[in-house]
């Protein structure tokens, strides 16, 4: 498996930062490493396509250089970064970058995601210019990307892009992956509407959308509910365009280059170098990026307690603790060094001995080998960020512990947490709580530690970051498989004009129009759909024509169809059937009912309704439906299925059925449905040309029972057994116009 699909398509890496950081010196470009978990998983993912059985086809990596390049070196680092690097630079400003980088993504994204809600700055300008560079990633992408690319976007900082590159080239795969969490609705809703509305609907122009963990995968789904009202079914969401698919990928790490690493000669000296220097002490380890997420200064005051109260300790342990520079200018990050250095200096003063320093600290980038010798002389790695998307230093330092030995003490609010669980979990806010796993861990034995570490080192080696990537791949073109053959019964424009020359050709038509949600959109209140003169003149149009027959089919009560629809020679069905008028006629009832059970079930329904606000019960002759379109979905969730349990033992035995619509649950009659309706009609004349046009599983009813010859057609991206789909009530009253001509 980690031995990589063979897509054969070209990959194409999209993230805010490129492998390499470039400076201009002396006019001359120079290329430096670049760190993070983003590109060491990426770059890993990459190596491993290139050396499977078959190798992958080609890739390349878009994104900024790290630096402003202008004039001639732009054309230069073009050709350099092809050339070592297989990447294309997106040139920015420095103006650009400080809005975008250190204002929208650093001052905005960033904390709110992580729920640092005092630290969110939410400035107009700042959105622009990450509105803008978004779509400059997108202009450059443009220039490069083949229809036949697979595309996959990374991070916060490019949440508008794959929409906007979806605008550019609606044929092209794109996938996105979110690296930090997705907070809760409740956090989420702090960003202005129309922000919070853009950034869904810019991550939903991806095909495949990706999350470290559950919880944010589900928070992602709540706000795309709540805010642009879309629902989901088992992760997929359908627009008006396509389905959509939101998965959960806990990203891995490249296991066996720390295993393979730890044995390397120079790592083995680097290690014993840093054994001897601290002979018979317990080294903690701590590194992380200077970030406030990473809860650096509650790690300090944890170890600060756990000194305190653990005097036998003095002089047997010591926490190394190595901080890598990150978002150097941002005001924040420039503090809380200050802070962590006040913090060292404070406790070592305290504690500290002549012949002892509690604490070593060291605040720069280090190198791989380095950090695996860290990792490998660790007797335990404190890891202890306040919020964290996955981190990946916990899985490092698993995977580097050849032996078995050593102990993780990892923070619950860190998505590795949900797959490393035989760490010793701590709350990060807790320092009490951080004092005592210190002392547990000082005092596990070596059986228990190989027993957890084992557990979790299985995981880490099957789960890596090349099975990560591969997995989002494959099922990114998975995603594409099942919008294409969702898209294969979309309307054609060859099978719309094959429908239009049959129409014209046809001496007697009947067609079947639902009315919610497919002459007219679904609103929040039934009575709002009340239609406009369009609807209405398109209507009177179809029924000038002495060959048509069109009828609105509907699950609305007759007064209002009347009310509406009565001045019009058009046929006319009410309550899915049970009411039908033909034209010029009287209504009649298709099956003789009663209606003695609705006094015993409104009063329950109307107590279902108070406890729910927006929930509303509408009384029809002959049924009742409880709606409740503009409720809180995830109470109305609950509220709903209580109700349905109740109402379907109530109505166990008796002529009557509990319906779950789109949001509504009927209460009706058995035996009256769309499709014994328009069986009816059928049968009383003979028509060589018959559609029926519906949106909701009431209309699948309707579907069924019509001959092959028919044209059906539901509205909305989804399974049905019409022939087609469509995708809007737009394209609805577009139809039917191209009929009347
Ligand atoms: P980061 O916030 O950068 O990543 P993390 O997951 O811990 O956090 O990755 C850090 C990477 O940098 C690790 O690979 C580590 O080895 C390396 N590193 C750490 N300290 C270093 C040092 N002093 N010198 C050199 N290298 C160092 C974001 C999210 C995380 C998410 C990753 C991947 O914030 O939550 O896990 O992306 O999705």
């Amino acid at each position: 498996m980690s031995d990589g699909v063979d897509t054969g398509r070209r990959l194409v890496v999209v993230s805010n930062r490129l492998p390499f950081n470039v400076s201009v010196e002396n006019g001359r470009l120079r290329f430096h490493e670049s760190a993070g978990g983003l590109v060491t998983g990426l770059a890993a993912y990459i190596e491993s396509r290139k050396r499977a059985r078959i190798p992958s086809k080609d890739h390349v990596w878009v994104g900024w250089p790290g630096s402003t390049v202008e004039g001639d070196l732009r054309d230069l680092l073009r050709t350099e970064a092809l050339a070592q690097f297989q990447s294309y630079p997106v040139f920015l400003s420095e103006k650009e970058m400080e809005h975008f980088y250190l204002g929208f993504c650093n001052k905005t994204l960033w904390p709110l995601f992580h729920y640092f809600t005092t630290f969110t700055a939410y400035d107009e300008n700042s959105w622009q210019q990450y509105k803008h560079v978004n779509q400059v990633f997108c202009e450059t992408l443009s220039q490069l990307v083949r229809q036949d690319d697979l595309v996959w976007i990374h991070d916060y900082h490019l949440m508008l892009l794959p929409r906007l590159l979806k605008a550019r080239m609606p044929e092209l795969s794109i996938g996105f992956f979110l690296h930090i969490p997705f907070p809760s609705f409740e956090v989420f809703r702090l960003l202005p509407a129309r922000w919070r509305r853009e950034i869904l609907e810019g991550v939903l122009g991806a095909d495949l959308i990706g999350f470290h963990t559950y919880e944010y995968t589900h928070h992602f789904l709540q706000s795309v509910l709540r805010i642009l009202g879309h629902e989901h079914h088992m992760g997929q969401i359908v627009t008006s365009e396509k389905v959509v698919k939101v998965e959960t990928f806990p990203m891995g790490i490249d296991f066996s280059s720390f295993v393979d690493a730890v044995d390397h000669p120079d790592i083995q000296q680097e290690a014993k170098t840093l054994r001897d220097t601290f002979p018979q002490i317990k080294i903690i380890l701590s590194v992380d990026r200077l970030d406030y997420s990473k809860g650096i200064p509650n790690r300090l005051r944890g170890f600060e307690i756990f000194l305190e109260k653990n005097a036998r300790y003095h002089g047997k342990v010591v926490l190394l603790m190595v901080v890598v520079p990150s978002r150097i200018g941002v005001d924040q990050y420039d503090r809380m060094k200050r802070q962590i250095e006040e913090l060292v200096g404070k406790i070592n003063g305290r504690f500290g001995r002549i012949d002892w320093t509690p604490i070593v600290y060291q605040y720069r980038y280090v190198p791989f080998p380095s950090l695996v010798a860290l990792y490998s002389v660790a007797d335990i790695c404190l890891v202890t960020p306040l919020r964290d998307g996955m981190n990946l230093v916990a899985k490092e330092y698993v995977a580097t512990r050849k032996e078995g030995t050593g102990v993780l003490i990892l923070s619950e609010m860190a998505g590795a947490s949900k797959e490393l669980g035989d760490a010793l979990i701590v709350n990060p806010n807790n320092r009490e709580e951080i004092a005592e796993a210190i002392n547990e861990a000082l005092g596990m034995g070596i059986e228990e530690q190989k027993k957890r570490n084992e557990l979790m080192q299985r995981r880490l080696r099957r789960y890596n970051v090349m099975r990560w990537a591969n997995d989002f791949v494959k099922d990114l073109m998975e995603t594409r498989e099942l919008q294409e053959r969702m898209r294969a019964k979309l309307l054609s424009p060859a099978i719309k004009r094959e429908m239009i020359e049959r129409y014209t050709k046809s001496r007697r038509r009947v067609l079947f129009l639902d009315y919610d949600g497919t002459m007219a959109l679904l609103v929040r209140h039934p009575s709002l759909a009340r239609p406009d003169e369009n609807t209405l003149g398109l209507l009177r149009a179809l029924s000038a024509d002495p060959k048509n027959v069109p009828v609105i089919i509907s699950g609305r009560d007759r007064t209002t169809l009347q009310a509406w629809f009565g001045h019009l020679p058009i046929g006319l069905v009410a309550e899915h059937g049970l009411w039908r008028k033909r034209s010029g006629e009287k209504w009649r009832l298709s099956k003789f009912c009663s209606s003695e059970w609705k006094t015993r079930l409104l009063p329950i329904l109307e107590d279902y309704a108070d406890r729910l606000p927006g929930a509303a019960v509408e009384e029809k002759e002959y049924s009742i439906a409880w709606h409740y379109r503009s409720a809180d979905p995830d109470q109305a969730f609950l509220v709903a299925a209580e109700m349905t349990d109740h109402l379907v033992n109530l109505t166990a035995k008796t002529d009557l059925q509990v319906l779950q619509g789109s949001k509504v649950i009927e209460i009706r009659n058995t035996g009256i449905n769309k499709g014994a309706t328009a069986l009816d009609w059928l049968l009383r004349d003979h028509f060589d040309f018959v559609l029926a046009m519906g949106d909701d599983w009431t209309d699948e009813d309707l579907f069924r029972v019509l001959p092959d010859s028919a044209f059906s057609i539901r509205v909305g991206v989804v399974n049905t057994n019409a022939r087609y789909n469509l995708a809007t009530t737009h394209e609805v009253i577009d139809l039917l116009r191209d009929f009347v001509g």
